[in-house]
């Protein structure tokens, strides 16, 4: 799930006429393309677009794992270098509360 800040991509095409193809010599004729989405929140563990006890309940679930582990969830490892660890809970209880 995409949740969070809204991230806009705009672009524009510049070109001209060339075998048929429409393009465009103008800028103020050239077609914008606007790409918008939504970041998910850092710390979001199970996606539901807050960051809350349900994350820290997943991350605590997977303490001190590394893949391979029985109670390994890539999901806790936030900073993603395979070790659920205080590097991971830091990240998420900095955006304790996001999304709520
Ligand atoms: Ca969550
Ligand atoms: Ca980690």
């Amino acid at each position: 799930m995409n949740c969070g800040s809204i991230v806009e991509y705009y672009f524009s095409a510049l070109g001209r006429h060339e075998h048929g193809s429409v393009m465009y010599t103008d800028p103020a004729e050239a077609p914008e393309i606007l790409f918008s989405t939504q970041a998910a929140y850092t710390g979001d563990l199970n996606d539901d677009c807050m960051v809350d006890l349900s994350d820290l309940g997943i991350l605590l679930a997977a303490w001190d794992s590394q893949p391979g582990d029985s109670h390994w969830d890539p999901r806790a490892d936030i900073n993603d270098d395979d070790h659920v660890d205080y590097s991971d809970l830091g990240i998420l209880l900095a955006n304790w509360g996001a999304g709520l």
